[in-house]
């Protein structure tokens, strides 16, 4: 499998889980400024929208969108348990937690990545868009458990922790939300996250 991915960027979530799984997999760093893979090829041929994450399967597929891409990966190994099984309530629920990171919390950092300064009024505004959908993850959080399903670590776990700590990366804070601060912090210790952030260039391999 290769995954097209662009540092720290959503496509981070499909690398997290590729380590979960400890498949094999090559990474290509695209750039979707020029359009262009880490190979040179037109990036555009492989996905015609222009962004990340595209995921190239083994068999030559070639899927696109995080919840698409993110599903297929945790279907390939049923027994890592990283996706309720399919045909299940909670399989829905699973769907229903991915739609919201993709649609609601990951959109809401859009203002920010838009490439226009953001201020005064204007970054009030993104700020209070961010604060809002991240608390709908407290309220998640709020009985006591440990990841967004309960305490079984999932795909949505992965995007959700990719998409929050860019409230850090942006310089939103996450105060008023302390169970979804301490969840940030609980997945970004999980190995397979500390591997894809030290890959991905975001932090430093520990001595
Ligand atoms: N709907 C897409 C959105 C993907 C997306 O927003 N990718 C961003 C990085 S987080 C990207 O590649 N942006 C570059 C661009 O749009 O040119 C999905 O869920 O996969």
């Amino acid at each position: 499998m290769k995954l097209h991915y662009k540092p720290g960027a959503c496509s981070m979530a499909s690398h997290i889980i590729l380590n979960e799984l400890g498949a094999a997999f090559e990474l290509d760093k695209t750039d979707t400024d020029t359009g262009k893979t880490e190979a040179g090829e037109s990036f555009l041929k492989i996905n015609p929208n222009g962004y990340v994450p595209a995921l190239i399967t083994d068999d030559g597929e070639i899927i696109t969108e995080n919840p698409a891409v993110l599903q297929y990966l945790a279907d390939q190994s049923p027994d890592a348990g990283l996706a309720p099984p399919n045909g299940t309530l909670a399989r829905i629920r699973l769907q229903e937690a991915l739609n919201f990171v993709s649609s609601e919390l990951h959109k809401s950092f859009g203002p920010f990545f838009g490439g226009k300064e953001l201020d005064g009024e204007a970054r009030k505004k993104a700020e209070a868009g961010v604060v809002r959908r991240a608390a709908h993850i407290e309220q998640r959080l709020a009985d006591g458990r440990t990841f967004l399903l309960g305490d079984t670590f999932t795909v949505a776990d992965a995007y959700a922790f990719v998409v929050l700590n860019w409230a850090a990366f942006v310089g939103v804070s996450l105060a008023a939300h302390p169970k979804t601060q301490a969840y940030v912090a609980r997945i970004a210790k999980r190995p397979a996250s500390i591997k894809a952030m030290v890959a991905e260039g975001l932090m430093e391999q520990a001595a």
